[in-house]
């Protein structure tokens, strides 16, 4: 493991006994949600992550240093600062050498996880080939990171913002495994549904842990997609939602939103469109997402 990376003493004693633990990333702290809605659902959490019988660690950068499991202040500090960068797996060096704060992406998660010998990763939705992808050329740097490294993600698919089918071409060609959990049908994040096919499908935590002990003792590294979808009762249709991505979409064209800023924009303004009720499904789904990857970790650990 790399000198610039700092264990916090609890996920470090679980890991060195062959506990469950479930990393957690800190960029949907820091640019997905707005406060105080983020600090109170990266709180929940956790807490739904021990509820379930596994050791939360949730990753950031403070200062150049890589941290996997936050204090309760840091994750406060996350919550409210100003300052802190959103980084990828490009800016993981930027953010060291320069002593920077930064809350990291999917890809940055995944990569500080590995490092740390976290195997399960539970978030909100992965980033994925955005739409009109002739002209902005968009791909989020989480797809390449998940076909080339070992990381579980619990999510519930990948957002309406997105290409969706795009995104699971792509995934194929990178060899990205896609389950949908107990479903047939990969989720859309907000709404259960994408009209899109899961490649694969399993139904229990147990049947998760044996299909990615298969993978990767086989020698297959590279990421997992786990589409566990939005809890029904917080779910949204694709009616209410779908007006608010498309005014968003066109608010980020005509303002000329690009790059790492995108996802962060998009996030806002459909909030703001749907006043409130897609956060609430988000901060739902997050949670769903926790509760499963934490029984994942249990079933892995178990053998
Ligand atoms: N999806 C969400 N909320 C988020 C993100 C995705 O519902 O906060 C964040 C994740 O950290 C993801 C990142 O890795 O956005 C993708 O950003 P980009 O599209 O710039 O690659
Ligand atoms: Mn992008």
């Amino acid at each position: 493991m790399s000198d610039f990376i700092d264990i916090a003493p609890e996920v470090a004693a679980a890991l060195a006994a062959g506990k469950p633990v479930v990393a957690l990333e800190s960029t949907i702290i820091s640019h997905g949600m707005p406060y105080p809605q983020n600090l109170e659902t990266a709180q929940l959490v956790e807490q739904d992550v021990r509820d379930h019988g596994a050791v939360p660690a949730t990753i950031a950068v403070i200062a150049g240093r890589c941290k996997i499991g936050l204090s309760p202040a840091e994750l406060k500090y996350f919550a409210q600062g100003q300052d802190i960068l959103k980084l990828s797996r490009r800016d993981i060096p930027y953010a060291i050498a320069q002593k920077r704060d930064g809350a990291t992406t999917v890809s940055a998660t995944m990569i500080l996880a590995d490092q740390a010998g976290i195997r399960v990763f539970a978030t909100g939705g992965i980033g994925g080939v955005h739409r009109e992808l002739g002209t902005t050329f968009d791909i989020s740097a989480d797809l390449t990171e998940l076909a080339r490294t070992s990381v579980a993600v619990v999510c519930a698919g990948a957002k309406a913002i997105l290409d969706i089918p795009m995104t699971l071409e792509h995934l194929e060609t990178l060899g990205v495994p896609v389950i949908g959990y107990g479903t047939d049908e990969f989720p859309a994040f907000y709404t259960v549904k994408s009209g899109q096919k899961a490649p694969l499908r399993l139904d229990s935590p147990q049947d998760v842990a044996h299909f990615l002990k298969a993978k990767w003792e086989f020698g297959l590294a590279g990421g997992v997609v786990i589409g566990n979808p939005p809890p029904a009762d917080k779910a949204l249709a694709l009616e209410a939602i779908e007006h608010a991505i498309d005014s968003a979409l066109v608010e980020a064209k005509g303002l000329n939103i690009h790059g790492r800023d995108v996802t962060p924009f998009l996030l806002e303004r459909v909030t703001q469109h749907t006043k409130g009720k897609s956060l609430e499904a988000n901060i739902a789904l997050v949670r769903n997402n926790a509760c499963l990857g934490a029984q994942i970790a249990v079933a892995m650990a178990a053998g």
